[in-house]
C-alpha cells in the first residue's frame, strides 16, 4: 500500500502538502521560492514540520515589534511553499522586517537569502516528539471544522513511525536528512547567520533562548518584555488566540473542541505514550548512528 496518497505533489524524492499553488504549478513555484528576492532585513524561520514553527513565529513577531501583541496573520501567510502570490511579500515596505518561513530542505530555500548570509532561525525538537506530533496532525481531521487542510491522510502509527525513522517517502523528506543538512551547512559556513533554538529549552527554561533570540536579531528587549512575550506565547494562551488576534485564518483553524488544531499538547516527552519498547529501541539506535554529526537532541 502506498504510504503517501498520489494526490500529494512529489519533488526530488519527497512529498509536499497539496497546497493549491503546488498542485497547479509545482516546479514553477519551487523555482520562484529558490529565486525569491530576499532582503537583508528578512528573517527566515526554517523548521522541520512539527518542531514549533507557529510558536517561534509568534515569539519572533513580538520580539521584532517590541511588544507582546499577537501577529495579525497566521504564519501560513508568509510560508513560502503555501502562498500563491508573492506580491503579499513584495509589497511589504522596505523598512519593515519580513518574517518568512518554510519547511523545505535547505537546497530548495531562497538561495539569495542563504548566499548573502541573511538571518535564519531554526528550531529543533526531539524527533520522537516530532514524529508523534506529525502523526497526530495527519490523523486528526475528525477534530477540524471549517478549514480545508493541505495535509491529512489515514495511516497507522506503526507504519508512520517506520517510515519516519527510515526517512523515505516523507512529506518534506526525512527528519535526519533535514537536520544533518542544516548542521553541515553551519559547519562549512554555507549557513553563516543562523540561530538554532531547541523546543525543549524554550519550554523548560525560556529566558536564555529568548535573550539569545533578541540578541541574534539585534533587538534590545528588556527582561520584562521577554517575560511578557513568553507568557503570551505559552501553549495555553496560544492555543486559544483566534478570537483575540482577530485573524480569520486563526479562527478558521479552531476545532470542534474550541482549540486551534495546530496546537495539540505542546509537551516534552509525549512520545512515551506512543512508542513501544521495540520502536523506542530502534529509534534510539538510529539517533546514535547519527551522533557523529553533532546533532544535539534534548530528550
Ligand atoms: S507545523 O504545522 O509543522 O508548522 O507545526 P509546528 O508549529 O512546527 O509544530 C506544532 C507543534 O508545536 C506545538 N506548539 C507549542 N508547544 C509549546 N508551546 C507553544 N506555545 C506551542 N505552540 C505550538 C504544537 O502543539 C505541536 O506539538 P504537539 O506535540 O503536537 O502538541
Amino acid at each position: 500500500m502506498p504510504y503517501i496518497p498520489e494526490r500529494y505533489p512529489r519533488y526530488k524524492g519527497y512529498a509536499l502538502p497539496n497546497f493549491p499553488v503546488l498542485t497547479t504549478d509545482l516546479l514553477g513555484h519551487l523555482d520562484k521560492i529558490k529565486n525569491f528576492d530576499s532582503r537583508p532585513s528578512d528573517i527566515m524561520i526554517c523548521t522541520y514540520p512539527k518542531s514549533g514553527t507557529n510558536w517561534i513565529y509568534e515569539i519572533l513577531t513580538m520580539v521584532i515589534k517590541g511588544c507582546a501583541e499577537y501577529a495579525t496573520k497566521n504564519k501560513g501567510a508568509s510560508m513560502l511553499e503555501a502562498i500563491d502570490d508573492f506580491r503579499v511579500l513584495e509589497n511589504v515596505p522596505e523598512n519593515s522586517t519580513r518574517i518568512i518561513n518554510s519547511h523545505l530542505p535547505l537546497d530548495d530555500l531562497p538561495q539569495k537569502h542563504i548566499e548573502n548570509g541573511y538571518k535564519v532561525v531554526h528550531v529543533m525538537r526531539n524527533p520522537k516528539d516530532v514524529a508523534v506530533s506529525y502523526y497526530n496532525y495527519l490523523a486528526s481531521k475528525k477534530d477540524r471544522t471549517t478549514m480545508e487542510v493541505a495535509l491529512d491522510f489515514p495511516i497507522s502509527w506503526p507504519m508512520f513511525i517506520d517510515h519516519f525513522g527510515r526517512g523515505d517517502d516523507q512529506v518534506y523528506g526525512g527528519w535526519f536528512n533535514y537536520v544533518k543538512t542544516l548542521e553541515k551547512a553551519k559547519e562549512t559556513g554555507k549557513l553563516s547567520n543562523i540561530l538554532t533554538l531547541h523546543y525543549e529549552q524554550l519550554k523548560r527554561d525560556p529566558m536564555p533562548s529568548l535573550k539569545a533570540l533578541a540578541e541574534f536579531l539585534g533587538v534590545k528587549a528588556s527582561d520584562e518584555l521577554l517575560e511578557e512575550i513568553n507568557d503570551k506565547c505559552s501553549f495555553e494562551k496560544m492555543s486559544t488566540i483566534g478570537e483575540e488576534a482577530k485573524d480569520n485564518t486563526k479562527i478558521k483553524m479552531m476545532s470542534i473542541t474550541g482549540k486551534n488544531f495546530m496546537f495539540r499538547k505542546g509537551q516534552i516527552g509525549d512520545w512515551k505514550n506512543w512508542f513501544t519498547v521495540a520502536q523506542n529501541e530502534a529509534f534510539s539506535q538510529l539517533i546514535e548512528t547519527h551522533e557523529g554529526l553533532k546533532i544535539t537532541i534534548h530528550l
